[in-house]
């Protein structure tokens, strides 16, 4: 099919859309994960200086207790390092080294710290600047024992119970329901302590303690419960607290998107979905910066992608004679019209019909196009790959590309 020349190269699309933002990450050749995102305060160093800060946290960027640490050290602009850690084959340096063997873990100049809630803790003691938590002695006091009280009162229990035990029982839902009802209504009077959305006068490590669940749960009980947080009037601060969080750039850097949340919970948990996943949101997906985040993301990475879109989704086996080189240009080119689709929008015309279908001149190209398109956009995982409303707009064109094609 000759329609590879009618598309920029990769270098061109790169050239570009790196014209349009300043989104980038590292690139770690041959390990997993194949990037990683670049804490924001890290031009804060001179030149050859180390951060004091080593981060060990999960390969998938999964793990809710590693975001509660990472979203501290980015709201507070520490620099810091990350190692990341296989945690379904841990090494045994990482074993020999952490009581616990989970993560997260930390090196606070080179001092171990494990638990999320002591790692957050003793970074408010070495950064004391840009304090999460409050000055005043009296309100500091209640914000830390709201602090171990997230680790006590029974909330997470409740909430992973009701999301994720599994029963298809009404009586015994409901039960489980219930009691987690119950632990968001406390969370709920707690919100009302303070002015303001927080749970304390100023957003503190109390909201770290929590959003990472939070944002979890809501994402995922209406698909797999049926049940919603956001938009439910029983929760009225914990929406106008979800509402709040928006405005911090920090939790846009850390969060997952919905479908990751979905993704997770069904392969890593194995939990049945009750419902269809919530629709993307349009918004977010047309949003230049997430749309040209996402392009520099799929255009700098296209090779590490082209191996495991290869490697990984069925495509393979559609070689003829063992020669998957029609195989790996038509995934390219289909990648390379996304990314297109991606920079420009709807200026760029798509080829509406014109691969797939009966007429088609090469069945091949096609099936490896429907295949690439469908695979990727359930590939991508926030904040793994991307940020959470860069991996939106990725799904959304992914989709367009795909209904306009086929
Ligand atoms: N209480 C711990 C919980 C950490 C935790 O459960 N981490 C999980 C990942 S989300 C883990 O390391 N799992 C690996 C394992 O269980 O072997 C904290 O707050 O740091």
């Amino acid at each position: 099919m000759p329609v590879q020349e009618t598309l920029s190269s990769w270098e061109h699309l790169l050239e570009t859309v790196r014209s349009q933002t300043t989104a980038r990450r590292v690139r770690r050749p041959g390990q997993s994960p194949s990037t990683a995102p670049i804490p924001i305060s890290l031009q804060k160093l001179t030149p050859g200086e180390k951060p004091s800060v080593l981060l060990y946290r999960d390969t998938n960027s999964w793990c809710p207790f590693c975001e509660r640490v990472w979203f501290a050290l980015e709201e507070k602009g520490i620099p810091f390092e990350t190692e990341f850690i296989d945690l379904s084959n841990k090494p045994q340096w990482y074993l020999d080294l952490v009581p616990t063997a989970l993560v997260p873990a930390a090196k606070i100049d080179g001092k171990l710290i494990y638990e999320s809630k002591d790692i957050l803790l003793a970074l408010e003691e070495r950064f004391p600047e840009a304090p999460l938590l409050p000055q005043n002695p009296l309100e500091n006091a209640i914000a830390r024992q709201w602090v171990e009280e997230a680790e006590t009162n029974g909330f997470k229990d409740a909430a992973y119970n009701f999301l994720r035990h599994p029963t298809t029982d009404a009586h015994e839902l409901a039960d489980l329901q219930a009691t987690f009802e119950a632990k968001l209504d406390l969370l709920e009077q707690l919100l009302e302590n303070y002015p303001g959305p927080f749970f304390v006068s100023s957003f503190s490590l109390v909201d770290l303690m929590y959003s990472p669940h939070l944002d979890r749960l809501a994402a995922n009980l209406p698909v797999y419960r049926n049940y919603t947080i956001k938009g439910n009037p029983r929760f009225p601060r914990i929406n106008a607290w979800f509402d709040a969080l928006k405005h911090h750039p920090a939790y846009h850097r850390v969060r997952s998107d919905s479908t990751t949340n979905h993704l997770l919970l069904r392969r890593r948990w194995g939990v049945e979905p009750i419902g269809n996943p919530v629709p993307l949101d349009d918004e977010i997906a047309q949003t230049s910066h997430h749309r040209a985040e996402t392009a520099e993301r799929l255009s700098d990475n296209h090779d590490v992608a082209i191996g495991d879109i290869l490697k990984n989704s069925g495509a393979q086996v559609l070689a003829i004679n063992g020669d998957d080189t029609p195989i790996r240009d038509a995934i390219d080119w289909h990648l390379r019209l996304l990314a297109d689709y991606l920079l420009h929008g709807n200026s760029t015309p798509l080829p509406w019909g014109r691969i797939g279908g009966k007429d088609n001149s090469d069945p091949l190209v096609a099936a490896v196009g429907a295949i690439t398109l469908a695979y990727v956009r359930n590939r991508i995982c926030a904040p793994r790959d991307m940020s959470a409303g860069a991996a939106t707009a990725f799904r959304h064109a992914a989709d367009t590309v795909l209904s306009a094609l086929y």
